[in-house]
């Protein structure tokens, strides 16, 4: 496992410059959701291809941005499934983006996630790293290697409302959830980009994230395997929760197909008690 959060590290820096220096246009090519490639997205996802293929102990990979499995050291025990540039439409307005990691031993589904980490390219590049039985550890990037800033622990109840999707297509009822926090004085704070959205409530303490089904998105947007149950690793390790619009934990997810999207929500207990509530969903 260290050698993959090793590759993690030396990714960071990498893509990082590639930011930095790379061409924002788009690239001739499409992902396997049929969504326009950037030239950032194919490059970053080659910078990935590349590091895992160094890693022994990966016997595969998945990537949002590629059709299947790549299969890469036999004897490996874990299969990585990345989003190499997450927001990444973000990129040409100077806005923070990240790479999204689950790393999973045995069937591509929830409850085999072993370990889960992220990167921030933003006025800084930080990377949070999380196993099962620890807090999530934050790690600041400079000069080329990390030094560890501390872990993360999300308070009881935070103050912070993402709300995801585009609103004219909320259910009733999520609107009118969302709305009843803001009257309870929550703030908007929603960029576009997961990581920077779902790492900002993480340090500021708490508060809720949400993507929820919609009339144009009725499974949500977010990738089950790529981003949501890495992330809803790291929310519960930090002491929150992370569920669907039925109630049932992100990591019971078992997905159909690699690239099963879903609606989602991460954050604090006192707020997901709340989504319980407004979606009549029992824990
Ligand atoms: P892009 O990668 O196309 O920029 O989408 C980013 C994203 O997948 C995720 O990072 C955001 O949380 C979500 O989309 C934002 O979607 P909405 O713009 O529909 O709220």
């Amino acid at each position: 496992m260290l050698s993959i959060f090793d590759t993690i590290k030396d990714i960071a820096f990498k893509i990082e410059y590639a930011i930095q220096t790379e061409d924002l246009g788009y690239s001739s090519s499409e992902n396997s959701s049929g969504e326009e490639q950037l030239k950032l997205d194919v490059k970053s996802d080659l910078i990935i291809e590349k590091a895992f293929s160094k890693t022994l102990s990966v016997k595969s990979i998945v990537s949002e941005e590629k059709e299947g499995i790549l299969n890469l050291h036999k004897n490996g025990k874990y299969t990585v499934c990345y989003d190499p540039l997450d927001g990444s439409s973000l990129v040409d307005v100077n806005l923070s983006v990240g790479s999204i990691f689950g790393i999973y031993e045995g069937e591509l589904k929830g409850e085999n996630l072993v370990a889960s980490a992220y990167i921030v390219y933003g006025p800084r590049v930080e990377l949070v790293y999380v196993e099962k039985g620890i807090r999530p550890q934050l790690y600041g990037g400079n000069n080329q290697s990390f030094k560890r800033l501390g872990e993360i622990c999300l308070n009881k109840k935070g103050n912070i409302n993402a709300s995801g999707g585009t609103q004219k297509n909320w259910e009733k009822d999520h609107k009118e959830f969302i709305d009843s926090l803001f009257k309870e004085g929550y703030r908007l704070r929603y960029s576009g980009g997961m990581v920077p959205d779902l790492h900002q409530i993480l340090l500021k303490g708490g508060g809720l994230f949400s993507y929820p089904a919609t009339s144009d998105r009725p499974n949500g947007k977010l990738r089950q395997l790529f981003e949501v149950i890495p992330f809803a690793f790291i929310y519960e390790q930090a002491g929150g929760e992370a569920i669907n619009d039925k109630g049932k934990r992100l990591l019971e997810l078992v997905p159909s197909h690699l690239h099963d999207t879903t609606p989602c929500f991460f954050g604090s207990k006192y707020e997901i008690d709340r989504l319980r509530e407004a979606y009549g969903v029992t824990k």
